[in-house]
């Protein structure tokens, strides 16, 4: 308790620069732990919305953490950098998208490190959470000696929660602090043992840089690996499903789940930061690269299937196909990046109609909104199955089919759910599972993957 207060001294007023998936989850934390916060950003329609309490993020508990942290009047939402003015720090939590080449853009981290560099008080410090390519901390540095901060201690705190589960995991996950000095290291700590409780491990600046990197390139891989196990096993005619399942219970052996394809802003940037880093030393990460290039062609891959098996079955007319999920993964509401945009794509190009129903988003990209499963369904040729949300877990086979009121509806499961149940009256396509056409199998030849768009 002592102890609490004395931190609570030396972190009186912190700015939180981004008040998106990190920031805004960390600002409110903050707040509610006695310090006062503001959090700035851009976005004034954003910040707005903060003002009353409303937050676009579907997470648990963080409604309830933002209405208190405004009633207790410890957390303020600004458009205003005025309103950074006599921060003792700030925490740093805005996007590094990627540029087409893969590269990082890092134009919004150097504008949120100049302003922080105009509001931090003296010797303050300035906490970085977004993704940095490796090298970063000398930039920062010169930005900060530009701006004639060079007082300012500067630490690398990389987040690395998970979206749907973001404050149970912001709070509770070990936490790698990079700092180049004791002091910065130090300062970082105290901060964030105002709001973390996991673990606090030091390390260099660099190292937490390429840790971030390798976490999520790490799990990109893998999911690469599994995503072509799975279209071995569709042309072997073996269930890739019960191959993960028994080669799991194997004791040093952890398959990923196979899907459509790999989304979201981070598995489909970092990954490549870290390739370029490598390329750019002289050594070429192929094994990287070429996760990425499996991950980034599935939504094509599965698309041309259902789109061949159309063909097949003679499904003649103007063709309708219900596309069931557009986040990038289950449960959450982001479509960022989402697998689903390029499938989706694919058939607006090849003339379909697509109706899009996905009970957390109303994103269609492109297509027309359904404003129930009911109404997606009623009339379509194809059913896509492409994000495993709860919401479609109770989903049946049979239901679907009479929805549809098709005899020979196509039915594309990109997530598995409904391997188990009875096919009858539908063709049953899914990732990982046998192609029923020996002519579609021969595309493989045609159409290997390749490029780093995915587009074949
Ligand atoms: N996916 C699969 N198979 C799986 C698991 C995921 O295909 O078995 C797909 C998802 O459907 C989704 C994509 O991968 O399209 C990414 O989803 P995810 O749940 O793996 O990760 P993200 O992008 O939501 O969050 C990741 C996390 N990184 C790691 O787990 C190493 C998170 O901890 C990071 O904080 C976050 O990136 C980030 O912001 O960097």
């Amino acid at each position: 308790m002592h102890v609490n207060v004395v931190w609570q001294l030396r972190f009186r007023r912190v700015g939180v620069i981004g008040q998106g998936y990190i920031g805004l989850p960390i600002a409110v934390l903050l707040a509610n732990s006695g310090v006062e916060v503001v959090g700035y950003d851009v976005d004034r329609s954003l910040v707005e919305e903060l003002r009353k309490g409303i937050t676009r993020l579907n997470e648990r508990d963080l409604k309830d953490l933002l209405k208190k942290a405004i009633s207790t009047g410890k957390y303020r939402p600004s458009y205003k950098k005025e309103d950074l003015m006599g921060i003792d720090a700030a925490i740093i939590a805005v996007p590094t998208p990627k540029f087409s080449d893969g590269n990082p853009d890092l134009s919004f981290l150097e504008d949120a490190i100049r302003t922080a560099a105009r509001y931090v008080g003296k010797n303050g410090l300035i906490v970085v959470e977004s993704t940095l390519p490796p090298g970063s901390s000398g930039m920062i540095m010169n930005w900060l000696k530009q701006e004639e901060r060079s007082d300012l201690m500067i630490a690398y705190c990389p987040e690395r929660a998970l979206p749907g589960r973001l404050i149970e995991e912001i709070t509770g996950n070990t936490r790698i602090i990079g700092a180049d000095s004791l002091e910065a290291a130090r300062a970082a700590e105290d901060l964030y043992r105002l709001f973390i409780r996991g673990d606090i491990v030091h390390t260099s600046f660099r190292t937490a840089e390429v840790v971030k990197l390798v976490e999520n390139a790490y799990r990109d891989v893998n999911i690469a690996f599994s995503n072509e196990v799975a279209r071995i096993c569709e042309l072997l005619g073996v269930d890739f499903w019960e191959v993960m399942e028994l080669a799991n219970r194997h004791p040093r052996v952890n398959l990923l789940r196979a899907g459509l394809g790999v989304g979201g802003p981070c598995l489909t940037k970092d990954p490549l930061f870290l390739y370029h880093a490598g390329r750019k030393l002289g050594y070429e990460p192929l094994m990287i690269f070429e996760a990425r290039n499996v991950n980034d062609s599935g939504p094509y891959r599965y698309a041309r299937i259902v789109h061949e098996v159309m063909d097949l079955v003679g499904c003649n007319g103007r063709r309708r196909i219900a596309v069931l999920g557009v986040t990038y993964k289950e449960g959450v509401s982001d479509t960022r990046e989402s697998p689903s945009e390029k499938f989706i794509k694919f058939f607006l190009e090849k003339g379909y109609d697509v109706v899009v129903y996905d009970p957390r988003s109303d994103e269609t990209f492109g297509g027309a909104r359904a404003g129930s499963i009911e109404e997606a369904i009623s009339g379509s040729d194809c059913v896509a199955l492409l994000v495993g949300h709860p919401e479609f877990r109770d989903l049946e086979i049979s239901r679907i089919r009479s929805l549809s009121g098709k005899d020979n509806l196509i039915l594309f499961d990109a997530t598995g759910i409904l391997r188990h149940q009875d096919k009858k009256g539908v063709i049953y396509i899914g990732v990982g599972l046998p192609i029923p056409y020996p002519a579609i199998k021969r595309m493989e030849k045609i159409y290997p993957h390749k490029g780093l768009s995915g587009e074949v």
